[in-house]
């Protein structure tokens, strides 16, 4: 499968020491065809987690695996049974190629375009006029609606423990058992929401780590993060267990039966959610009061939104001093808006201005960490947010942080371009932490999409809006126009990567060298 390639094996969400971690280029060399390495380090957690490879794109034609930890302690919570429900996404086609077209024509995967026939629709519905400024400010960013994922069910299959919807992987249950579910997503581009149709689910654990119980019908998990759950199947055979991709262009699914060879019936998939201003995190506030305006320059503030096209890129070969637009968004732009909205508003680093490889800045993010997000929102449906995530011990460190670093997720979604600060992979510095600080991460997403942000080697401690530790993560989603917060205490050394957990985004160049030193 692999072929004539050096291959490796990250366990994420493990804390183990640098040379273990199975980074290439960072925690050894990788593995040589026909090579022997023996990873050893000691276990000193327990829970729900997996691993992957590390190496190109070998996590997509499925190197990968659950890792589950049994604790030495006993647990918080009583469990008859368990399952692992490993969603992941297949594609027939290479990766390679997929990375290609996406480099090409980056939707090319999305099919779900908004056409004259939904303008219509709209039009029916919000009225004419706002329809079509509704669709010319999609245009100005020039940007589909319904971009949701990059890669879609057009070539993906999704996968429950390895089988395609119609293999309905099933996991048996006694009627009045308590059973716990071991939800990993591994895919490499892919975002699911599950339930389970009947049954109501308690969370005991998010990445690993015991939580509050907390009890829904529905949650979003994000590519990387693992989700324990208890269920007390009974009344009926069988149940769906219904993961649909965040897209709504396909799912996964298997069953809980008492038997093998039963099924449930199998929703239909949502309706595909539109992507609105307020999902990049900008309140819609004060899109009417801005009819009238003047027709803003390409490179000011988007009036609608708040939400500005950073100055209009230089072509990439120009150099610092030659570009005639300027640096920085038009400050007028804010001309009407009161002093508390211009308090609230979100600045840049430099590196983002004048940037080809960005499109987009957000400027009143907020956390909306009690956002249940895009497509499920209002749906009838209890669903599982992070501010309901509350982990079951208080901050492991304890110490107020010592400084905070903040990074913002950048993109250009016609060039298919990721990064930091608006600076790939290939030509960043690595970040220092000096070893033993508490010190605070601030993430903004700057871009249209959602990325799953994750941290070698040290844990992800998530803050609520008041700043106090609200859940540890190893994996910490941020959707569009997101501004959230967590702490790390830099207690590994050595050379660590830390980097958005959808495939080709890291590839793309989304990801960052950590660099813990004395
Ligand atoms: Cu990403």
């Amino acid at each position: 499968m692999l072929g004539n390639h050096p291959a490796s094996i990250h366990w994420h969400g493990i804390v183990l020491p640098a040379n273990m971690d199975g980074v290439p280029g960072l925690s050894f060399h990788g593995i040589e065809p026909g090579e022997t390495y023996t990873y050893r380090f000691q276990v000193r957690q327990g829970g729900t987690y997996w691993y992957h490879s590390h190496s190109a794109f070998q996590e997509q034609l499925g190197l990968y695996g659950a890792l589950i930890i049994e604790p030495r302690e006993p647990e918080p919570f009583r469990a008859d049974r368990e399952h692992v429900v490993m969603l992941t996404d297949w594609t027939d086609e290479k990766p390679e190629r997929v990375f290609a077209k996406l480099k090409k024509q980056p939707d090319y995967y999305n099919y779900n375009r908004r056409t004259l026939r939904t303008l219509l629709r709209d039009a029916r519905t919000l009225g004419l006029s706002r329809a079509l400024s509704d669709r010319a400010m999609w245009g100005e960013m020039r940007m589909n609606a319904t971009d949701l994922a990059d890669v879609s069910a057009h070539t993906y299959t999704y996968l429950m423990n390895g089988a395609a919807p119609n293999g309905n992987w099933t996991g048996l249950f006694t009627p009045g058992e308590r059973v716990r579910l071991r939800v990993i997503n591994g895919s490499a581009m892919t975002y699911f929401d599950l339930r389970i149709p009947g049954l109501k689910m308690t969370v005991v654990a998010v990445d690993g780590q015991y939580v509050h119980p907390v009890t829904v019908d529905e949650f979003r998990i994000a590519v990387a993060e693992t989700v324990d759950v208890i269920v007390e199947p009974s009344g009926q055979d069988a149940f769906t267990i219904f993961a649909q991709s965040m897209d709504r262009t396909g799912y996964a699914r298997g069953t809980l039966a008492v038997r093998n060879g039963l099924s449930a019936p199998v929703p239909d998939l949502d309706p595909r959610p539109l992507l609105t201003m307020a999902d990049m995190g900008h309140a819609a506030a004060g899109a009417d009061a801005h009819a009238g305006h003047d027709a803003a320059p390409a490179a000011a503030a988007d009036p609608h939104a708040g939400h500005v096209m950073p100055a209009q890129p230089a072509p990439p070969d120009a150099h610092a001093g030659h570009a005639t637009a300027p640096q920085q968004p038009a400050p007028d732009a804010h001309a009407g808006h009161d002093m508390a909205a211009m308090a609230r508003t979100q600045s840049h680093p430099a590196s983002e201005a004048g940037n080809p490889l960005v499109d987009m800045q957000t400027m009143s993010p907020t956390s909306r960490l009690d956002d249940p997000g895009i497509g499920l929102r209002g749906n009838g449906r209890t669903v599982l947010t992070y501010s309901a995530l509350k982990s079951l011990f208080d901050d492991p460190d304890g110490r107020e942080p010592g400084r905070t670093i903040e990074l913002h997720l950048t993109g250009h979604m016609q060039r298919f371009a990721w990064s930091f600060n608006g600076v790939k992979f290939s030509s960043a510095e690595p970040l220092p932490f000096t070893y033993g600080e508490r010190l605070r991460i601030v993430l903004v997403n700057d871009s249209m999409m959602t990325h799953p942000i994750h941290l070698h080697g040290m844990w992800s401690d998530v803050e609520d809006d008041d700043g106090r530790f609200l859940v540890r993560k190893h994996t910490v989603d941020m959707p569009p126009g997101t501004r959230r917060s967590y702490r790390v205490t830099a207690d590994a050394l050595g050379r660590w990567a830390y980097h958005c957990h959808l495939l080709f985004h890291m590839e793309a160049g989304m990801m960052r060298e950590v660099r813990v030193d004395r």
